[in-house]
């Protein structure tokens, strides 16, 4: 994960800074690489850590079915060559990274119009809080408006509050920590949007017998970089003397350094100095501890297709990893009915590998909150990050079907149930009322 690219275009970045363009990836290109066995993923290692010209996607550990790499076209050859010598099978998905982000369509949300929110292309920070801001505005009787923290640079991290009343168990929904994930935040903004809107009976329910704390863009920051700027860009954006930025999914007071991650600043995994040294992940864990006791807590990432459960630093089945196991398995099952698409669920550090100080991890241990997943959305490596937009809404479609069936499931295995405070008031006035009449 360490984007190494990152250090040889550092030039280029300041450059474009400095004339207010987007650095372009114009001919860099994505490779699938398909290691067919240990010793294939030993030499996809070694090329990670002694060649800084390629920007690995995703990392070759030893579950890896497939390996991202992005590679600038002066060092294309190069690759191609070295897969070629070691017999590893690859193809090129993307020959040219920037003909993608030039696909990319990003519309405009115009306020009060809430029917200017598509699903066929992104938005950028100012509009998704505009568009939140509406949606509290036109269900103001269940949606309230909040901010869960701030970031490096003074932005608000903002977040919507569905309830239908008091005393209900608390669903908690956090997206776009990574930055260059583009399809989390979208993904977040469905939820939302289906929660008020749908007509769906299951969807219904899921809005009126839950308190959903929903948080489209937990790095703002990151992500105005990553349109303004840099669209690879995955952390915060606090200076380090020429570097920038901690990855907020590291930095989190939960092992924080103990494996996957990185002291050093130019680093895509750096762990920060501290944790919870950064204002983003210090106000978001103080936000999500007051809520109060949350029953479940979904984390969205991209990509790979992945349902992953805590925790980062074993394999270890912790806690209740066997029913989460469980309903998770079973949720992917509701998740590829409507598209086929294919989700494997699994321990964080067994299925993709081991890295300390996510939320996730966090939140399991210090809040024991008993239902906890972290999302790796759309797709298997094909796009990566650069998922198409004709992607957004099926990717979407899917996932809200997995939530749903996540809450079906939860409730089987016993969790989620034992009715709501408010529900449980409601039952014994109707029962007083029932002994009174009789009386
Ligand atoms: O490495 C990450 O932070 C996540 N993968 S990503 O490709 N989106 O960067 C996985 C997070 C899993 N959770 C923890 N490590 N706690
Ligand atoms: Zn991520």
């Amino acid at each position: 994960m360490a984007n190494r690219v990152l250090l040889s275009l550092t030039l280029f970045i300041s450059l474009t800074s400095v004339l207010c363009e987007p650095f372009r990836f114009d001919n860099f290109s994505l490779f699938k690489v398909v290691p067919d066995d240990a010793h294939h993923i030993k030499l996809l290692q070694d090329l990670q850590n002694s060649d800084i010209n390629y920007d690995f996607w995703t990392d070759p550990v030893p579950s890896a079915e497939f390996v991202s790499i992005m590679t600038s076209p002066m060092n294309k050859v190069a690759l191609e060559h070295f897969l070629s010598l070691h017999g590893i099978k690859y193809e090129i998905t993307m020959p040219n990274i920037q003909e993608a982000i030039d696909k990319e369509t990003i519309k405009t949300y115009t306020r009060n119009n809430l029917r200017s929110m598509s699903w066929d292309a992104y938005y950028n920070l100012s509009d998704i809080n505009i568009w939140m801001a509406d949606m509290a505005r036109t269900y103001p009787d269940v949606v309230t408006e909040f901010v869960a923290g701030v970031s490096y640079e003074h932005r608000q991290i903002k977040g919507l509050k569905i309830s239908h009343g008091p005393g209900r168990k608390i669903i908690f929904v956090e997206a776009g920590m990574h930055s260059r994930e583009w399809i989390t935040m979208s993904t977040a903004c469905y939820i939302i949007n289906e929660l008020l809107t749908s007509t769906d009976n299951d969807t219904m329910a899921a809005a009126r017998d839950f308190d959903w704390y929903i948080i489209p863009v937990a790095n703002p920051d990151g992500y105005v970089w990553t349109h303004t700027d840099f669209r690879m860009w995955r952390k915060n954006r606090r200076p380090f003397g020429t570097n920038f930025g901690v990855d907020l999914n590291r930095n989190w007071n939960n092992n924080w350094l103990v494996s996957g991650a990185s002291t050093n600043p130019a680093s895509d995994i750096y762990a920060g100095p501290g944790p919870f040294s950064e204002p983003e992940t210090r106000s978001l864990s103080s936000f999500i501890r007051s809520v109060g006791d949350i029953d479940m807590y979904l984390s969205f990432h991209s990509f790979s297709q992945l349902l992953l459960i805590p925790f980062g630093n074993t394999t270890e089945p912790v806690g209740n990893y066997h029913d989460t196991l469980n309903i998770g398995r079973r949720a992917m099952g509701a998740l590829s009915v409507r598209y086929g698409t294919q989700y494997v669920t699994g321990n964080i550090a067994e299925a993709i590998y081991q890295a300390t100080g996510g939320s996730v991890d966090w939140v399991k241990e210090h809040l024991q909150v008993p239902i906890v997943y972290c999302y790796e959305l759309r797709d298997r490596g094909q796009f990566g990050f650069l998922l198409p937009t004709d992607q957004i809404l099926p990717n979407n479609e899917e996932a809200m079907d997995s939530v749903i069936d996540l809450i079906h499931q939860a409730r089987r295995f016993g969790y989620l149930s034992g009715g709501s405070v408010g529900l449980q008031v409601s039952f014994i006035l109707m029962l007083v009322g029932v002994l009174a009449s009789l009386w």
